[in-house]
């Protein structure tokens, strides 16, 4: 039974999202981005719990559609249109023996929101409803945390390693394309940036038809992202294969973040419907925790990715630096300096905070995509991680700039930091349910 809505911007968000409804699911956007995302129906159902618990379920019960039979949850789970084809035969999951049979998906993984999202919905439901809600999703998160560390973590040193940017979800971020700029760059996108061929590529790519070039990921960048993919379908997306002749990876600390809150919240979930996690997980689940201090730098005081083979800490800061205070495991001592970087106005206090990218840096770009901009989604992890370590006048401030943010500028995919323009696409999912989420639960 559908809320009702007691503000005129969580109405257009309502709208917003019930046109973005294509069934069991929403599309972030209309167009650009036609197909499920793990992530985005994460966030999505974080918003519509306010609305609609039931259609809140649907969206996360419709993920696990997706589901491999190793327990990997695809970062997306392409739409069933003969429209669509391309997309899913660059995929080709098929050619793994754990894809499901009767859907396509992506060969990867996205940041595992999805214990989160469970929790946040189950909060909006009695106690009863909550445990049955819990007994049904938890099976398929078990499997999904357990595959995380079976397949991400060989060496079992807690922290669980990524292949390609998408992975991450903040795919051209600067900490990740300066790995790729320095040493990983595939010698034919080289070729093609040399021969300043970058205008034939951009002929064709069709994202650039929807959204101006200097707001998406740079020709290069996209061409070697491209790359990682075929190799990774090379290999059948088997992870033993692909480690041989990896070109990323990368113990990456938003996802690791995420990772942690995820872990609390399995256990949670595992305690409220009186299961016991598998002794291993436990295990797993404290290294985790521990080894997140390993990415710590004492002398910038920041967190930082990690390369998986050399263990080298990779200093280009991003937001993920903040991602700390989300999984909620650092000391008190350590969330205070991260805050600091939010006083900042050059590092990530911008006019229009949060930047995916500090304004000091050599990458920050206020329009490019992961390299600059503003994302609410980012903005809610840092308001939940923030309340929860008692920085409550800091998440409130927070709060109240990105709901003004979006009331100015509409529901645009990003913003510039700076001066809060709304950038990429209109009425992106994303952006509009937690919205709802920051206004309803302020
Ligand atoms: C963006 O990523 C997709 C690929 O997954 C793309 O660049 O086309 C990212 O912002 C990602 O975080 C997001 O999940 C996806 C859909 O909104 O778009």
């Amino acid at each position: 039974m559908a809320k009702k809505l007691n503000n005129k911007l969580v109405e257009s968000a309502a709208q917003v999202l019930k046109t973005n409804d294509i069934g069991s699911y929403t599309q972030p956007a209309d167009s650009l981005y036609p197909h499920q995302w793990l992530w985005d129906s994460c966030f999505i159902a974080i918003g519509l719990r306010n609305l609609d618990v039931v259609r809140a379920k649907m969206e996360l019960l419709s993920l696990l559609r997706g589901q491999w039979h190793n327990g990997m949850l695809p970062c997306i789970i392409f739409r069933d249109d003969a429209k669509y084809h391309a997309a899913r035969n660059q995929w080709r999951s098929w050619l793994s023996p754990f894809a499901p049979n009767d859907i396509t998906t992506t060969g990867i993984t996205q940041p595992p929101m999805l214990a989160e999202a469970v929790v946040k919905v189950g909060q909006k439901m009695a106690k009863t409803e909550r445990r049955q809600w819990y007994k049904l999703m938890y099976p398929a998160l078990l499997e999904y945390h357990e595959w995380l560390y079976k397949d991400r973590d060989p060496h079992g040193e807690g922290l669980v390693l990524q292949i390609h940017p998408w992975e991450i979800g903040l795919d051209n971020t600067p900490p990740w394309m300066n790995e790729l700029h320095d040493h990983l760059m595939p010698f034919w996108v080289r070729l093609i940036e040399k021969l300043k061929l970058d205008w034939i590529i951009t002929r064709i790519r069709t994202d650039t038809k929807k959204v101006p070039v200097g707001q998406r990921t740079s020709v290069a960048e996209s061409l070697a992202m491209f790359d990682t993919q075929l190799r990774l379908r090379r290999k059948s997306y088997d992870i033993d294969r692909i480690l041989d002749h990896s070109l990323f990876s990368i113990e990456d600390l938003s996802f690791n973040c995420i990772f942690v809150r995820a872990n609390s919240h399995l256990e949670a979930m595992a305690k409220e419907i009186n299961v016991m996690l598998p002794e291993e997980l436990k295990k797993n689940i404290v290294k985790t925790k521990k080894a997140l201090e390993d990415l710590w730098d004492p002398y910038s005081q920041q967190y930082y990715s990690r390369d998986f083979v050399t263990h080298r800490l990779l200093k280009t800061t991003s937001v993920a630096t903040l991602l700390p205070l989300y999984a909620g495991s650092i000391s008190k001592e350590k969330a205070e300096q991260l805050v600091k970087l939010l006083d900042n106005e050059h590092l990530y206090g911008t006019n229009y905070p949060v930047p995916s990218v500090a304004p000091e840096s050599v990458w920050f770009n206020r329009e490019r995509y992961w390299q600059g901009p503003t994302w609410v989604n980012m903005n809610w992890l840092i308001i939940d991680g923030l309340e929860r370590y008692g920085f409550s006048e800091k998440a409130d401030f927070i709060r109240r700039k990105t709901i003004k943010m979006v009331e100015e500028a509409g529901f645009f995919e990003y913003f510039d930091p700076l001066d809060g323009k709304g950038l990429s696409i209109n009425n992106f999912s994303w952006t509009a349910s937690l919205i709802i989420d920051l206004v309803e639960n302020s």
